[in-house]
């Protein structure tokens, strides 16, 4: 029999993990494929874990958690690493490659000090590997693929196993054609938990990761040649309307675990509360340390942990700050013409296009413009709320805070019922006078809209 520390020895020996063979294929557990068909993302709360010790599973934003199977104390998971379709939200779906038959893959929870093994099955065309971002482990199962192991080819499975170290939050990714394959949809969550579930409690605990692709209107596969001009921003490879809100009880503790695995930073900014940053990719910040924020800035390659109490019931928007990020698919090449009157402009076009529409002079707004689409392609902006338009699309979703929820009730709960005298309201009576900056005003025909053209656009 081999024990699990000559299995660790003779893998480091090896230089990094074994490939599995044929025979040995019995001995993997079966991959789970994502709960819900590939057309539907619905976040799937996760039941309380079946074995090994207990913790308080984390809610992956339209995604789910990897079952795993105990095998002589080992927590052993089996990834899948294949091409997949993602809805990004209705009305688009998008070829990525991901696990398990979704982009990004099932969250990874295990517990601090879990023994934890990963089979790795590669069903894509090209090698790959994963890396686990953040843990502390044997080098050899860190995962860069011609550093620390061989490359997977496709149709081999590999085996990683080492120690979950310590509590906190972690990503895993491939580290091998790292371009196309994180540009593809390729990232998952980790959570290691603590010994104790006492320690950093909190009453819900969501988790995402951003990515961003770059899919033309009227396609389905990303360009993965894109370094830096990506057009679709994504909460777990979906955009809104098709983030899922995240729902809590009213004075609930609330986590919210972010990792980015885009190509660029991301400014989270939440509504009505206020937040502390609690932790990151390299652990937890003690309590002294922490600083009250507003808005947090999640760099390439972090994770964030942020925490608040809902004190406040409503309907609270939480999106990156990026306003470009919070839009879908669009064309940028395009001059300001706010202030431009084009109407002459318009009538000769018109001779000639029938139905040609001027946009952009009375600012972006077109929430209540219904305009055809190529297929497969969302509006720019788009979701209504009670009010109208909301005009948001991208890094954008909501959290729902609510009185006397059930533990564990992460349904949907409609719109917000304002109370009477606490909305924004049209004002009718006679308005006081405005104060006015004392500057000089722009004379008459001066002109006010700027046109910047070319110079490219790599300051994303
Ligand atoms: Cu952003």
């Amino acid at each position: 029999m081999t024990s699990r520390r000559h299995f660790i020895t003779g893998a480091a020996t090896m230089v990094g993990a074994a490939a599995v063979s044929k025979a040995g294929a019995a001995g993997i557990p079966e991959a789970p494929a994502a709960p819900s068909s590939t057309s539907s993302a619905a976040t799937v709360p996760p039941p309380p874990p079946p074995n090994g010790r207990p913790y308080n599973p984390v809610v992956t934003l339209n995604g789910w958690s990897l079952p795993w199977r105990m095998k002589d104390g080992v927590k052993e998971f089996h990834l899948v690493a294949e091409p997949v379709v993602r809805e990004i939200a209705p009305g688009m779906k998008a070829n990525l490659w991901g696990y398990n038959g979704q982009s990004p893959g099932p969250t990874i929870e295990v517990v601090e000090g879990d023994r934890v093994r990963l089979f790795v099955t590669n069903k894509l065309p090209e090698v790959t590997s994963i890396h686990w971002h953040g843990q502390f482990l044997p080098n050899g199962m860190d995962g860069v693929a011609g550093l620390n192991q061989p490359a997977i080819a496709p149709g081999k499975t590999y085996v990683y196993e080492f120690v979950a170290r310590y509590a906190g939050t972690f990503m895993y990714h491939p580290h091998a054609d790292e371009m196309a394959q994180i540009g593809m949809g390729m990232m998952g969550f980790w959570v290691t938990h603590p010994k104790d579930p006492r320690q950093h409690a909190v009453d819900r605990d969501f988790v995402f990761l951003l990515n961003a692709y770059d899919i033309d209107p009227g396609s389905y596969t990303p360009n993965v040649n894109e370094m830096l001009d990506f057009n679709i921003w994504t909460i777990n490879s979906r955009v809104f309307p098709g983030t899922d809100p995240m729902v809590v009880r009213k004075d609930d503790r609330v986590r919210i675990r972010m990792g980015n695995l885009s190509m660029t930073n991301h400014p989270f900014h939440i509504h009505g509360h206020r937040f502390e940053i609690t932790g990151t990719d390299g652990g937890w910040i003690p309590p002294a340390a922490r600083w009250p924020e507003v808005t947090v800035d999640i760099g390439v390659g972090q994770m964030r942990a942020i925490e608040f109490v809902a004190d406040a019931p409503g309907d609270w928007a939480f999106h990156c700050h990026k306003s470009h990020h919070t839009m879908n698919a669009m064309g940028h090449e395009v001059p300001n013409l706010i202030g431009v009157d084009h109407r002459g402009v318009a009538r000769q076009i018109n001779d000639l296009v029938p139905g040609y529409m001027v946009m952009g002079d009375k600012g972006g707004s077109m929430g209540s413009m219904k305009m055809p689409l190529p297929e497969n392609t969302l509006p720019m902006m788009d979701g209504s709320g009670p009010f109208g338009p909301i005009e948001m699309g991208g890094m954008f979703t909501m959290i729902k805070v609510r009185e006397g929820l059930a533990r564990g009730d992460f349904r949907d709960p409609g719109w917000y019922k304002h109370p009477a005298g606490t909305v924004a309201r049209e004002w009718t009576g006679a308005a006081p006078e405005a104060v006015r900056a004392p500057a000089t005003p722009a004379a008459p025909g001066e002109p006010v809209a700027t046109v910047k053209r070319g110079g490219g656009h790599g300051g994303h």
